[in-house]
């Protein structure tokens, strides 16, 4: 339901990216003044800002009116937008209440469940996976949030799933008071964002916001391998449930018997999941005891996890040509990512690294170098700090432009080997962005 106060006054929506367009469109279409703003002018609003104008909307581009703000019935936040902003700054100090969009969406969609998913990694491959498994057992549901899709864009739809699994990064859970997860689920915590967190602990606390609205009948999927995962709830009310790669759990990995359980009942084989790496059965088994809270049946569950396909630019199996296997890992745009993908490697392996570094260093792989990794080929403006890190455990070649990397790699793999695509750098200096460079890989592999 939306507030009575909002269709009086005027709300103000800040950020004019995928959520604040998304966010104005729903709140015009319901009869609330709008206004909405950017600091910059993005492209892609400029070919929806006619519409957003003739619903009636404000739209200011290339400044924010902090007195408009300050005077807004309610703020609704792009995750991209710092909680210091200037915009969210005015309006706090004028008492309005700041809601995320996504926080908006959880607040007004009440014909749908919320399975929510956050963590450090992993995030987007559980709820692709659980999404997945819960439309392949014929249960309606759809994913939103952080993967990609804001989640208002579901609740201005006719029909409502029954289900919505979101991804919500730390960003989103900081202004979501109204979000009430039948399902959470912690995939995994590390120090992350430091860039825009004074501390991992005050990143931590954002993503203890999922538990705000925590009650008796909540169910919470944690990582039971993972310590700071198990302590993020604390008191908060709820059935907890657990998954393991280590030791039998609520949900676990057999290892003896590569098979994935759920408590004693065997689900799926490892070999019939088509996601390379440990940690991507780690994402399948907290996916899988989702989906059993929804009362996805064993038999069902491993039918819905054997077809999902890996998903674009994240260790993303290509193709095999005479014996050697692409593979596109190109969303690993830091090195903890990177390394992530060098342990899922099974086979020799030639990789491809390199990009615009991002301050992180190399030196962090040089306990999995050789290891099973026959070569690497270094390219663009990393090429150097990767060759001072590693040059002295494993042969680096340095290429300056992406295509030769690839050709290059394709001469130093034997048959059986893989190349390996895993930058641990952004992609920004060669490509807009990282799946431009996952489409380049694929476009350059020599067949
Ligand atoms: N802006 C201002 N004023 C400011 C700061 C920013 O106007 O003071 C403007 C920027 O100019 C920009 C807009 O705000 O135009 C930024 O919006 P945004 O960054 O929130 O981008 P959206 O397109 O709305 O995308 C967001 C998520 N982006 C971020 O969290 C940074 C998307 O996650 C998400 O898919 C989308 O909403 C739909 O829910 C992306 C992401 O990178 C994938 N997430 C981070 C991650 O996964 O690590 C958290």
């Amino acid at each position: 339901m939306i507030p009575r106060a909002w269709r009086r006054g005027e709300v103000a929506v800040i950020g004019l990216g995928r959520s604040g367009v998304a966010a104005t469109q729903f709140l015009t279409r319901e009869g609330v003044p709008v206004y909405a703003s950017d600091t910059a002018d993005p492209p892609q609003v400029r070919a929806v800002v006619t519409e957003l104008r003739e619903r009636g909307a404000v739209i200011d581009l290339g400044r924010h009116d902090l007195e408009r703000i300050a005077r807004a019935a309610a703020v609704v936040a792009s995750p991209g937008v710092p909680p210091d902003a200037p915009p969210l700054r005015a309006a706090r100090d004028a008492g309005v209440m700041v809601l995320a969009e996504l926080d908006m969406a959880a607040m007004v969609l009440d014909r749908s469940d919320l399975i929510v998913v956050t963590g450090t990694n992993g995030k987007t491959t559980t709820t692709a996976l659980i999404a997945h498994v819960l439309v392949e057992a014929g249960v309606s549901a759809a994913a939103a949030g952080n993967i990609g899709r804001p989640l208002i864009e579901i609740a201005a739809e006719e029909t409502a799933p029954a289900w919505v699994v979101v991804e919500a990064s730390s960003f989103q859970l900081h202004d979501a008071p109204h979000l009430r997860p039948r399902v959470g689920v912690v995939t995994n915590l590390s120090p992350d964002h430091l860039d825009r967190y004074p501390s991992a602990e005050a990143y931590y606390h954002d993503k203890r916001q999922l538990f705000r609205n925590a009650v008796a009948e909540s169910i919470w999927i944690l990582n039971g391998d993972d310590p700071l995962a198990l302590r993020l709830p604390a008191g908060a009310p709820g059935v907890r449930r657990r998954f393991s790669l280590r030791a039998p759990d609520d949900a676990w990995f057999n290892r003896r018997q590569r098979t994935l359980m759920l408590g004693s009942d065997p689900v799926i084989d490892r070999a019939r999941l088509a996601l390379l790496g440990d940690h991507n059965v780690a994402n399948a088994l907290a996916a899988a005891l989702a989906a059993a809270a929804v009362g996805v049946d064993c038999e069902a569950l491993g039918r819905g996890l054997a077809c999902f396909p890996a998903l674009e630019h994240r260790l993303e199996p290509v193709e095999e040509l005479n014996g050697v296997l692409w593979i596109n890992d190109s969303k690993a745009t830091n090195i903890a990512s990177m390394e992530v993908a060098l342990q899922a490697m099974n086979r020799p392996y030639v990789l491809i690294a390199g990009g615009r570094p991002k301050g992180d260093s190399y030196q962090r792989l040089s306990s999995l170098m050789p290891g099973k990794c026959r070569a690497i080929v270094a390219y663009g403006e990393a090429r150097g700090n990767i060759a001072t890190a590693l040059a002295n455990l494993v042969c680096v070649e340095q290429v300056e432009a992406f295509e030769f990397a690839v050709q290059r790699a394709a001469d130093l793999a034997q048959t059986g080997d893989a190349v390996l695509l895993s930058p641990g750098a952004a992609s920004f200096d060669q490509f807009q962005d990282f799946e431009a460079r996952g489409a380049a890989f694929k476009r350059f592999i020599p067949r």
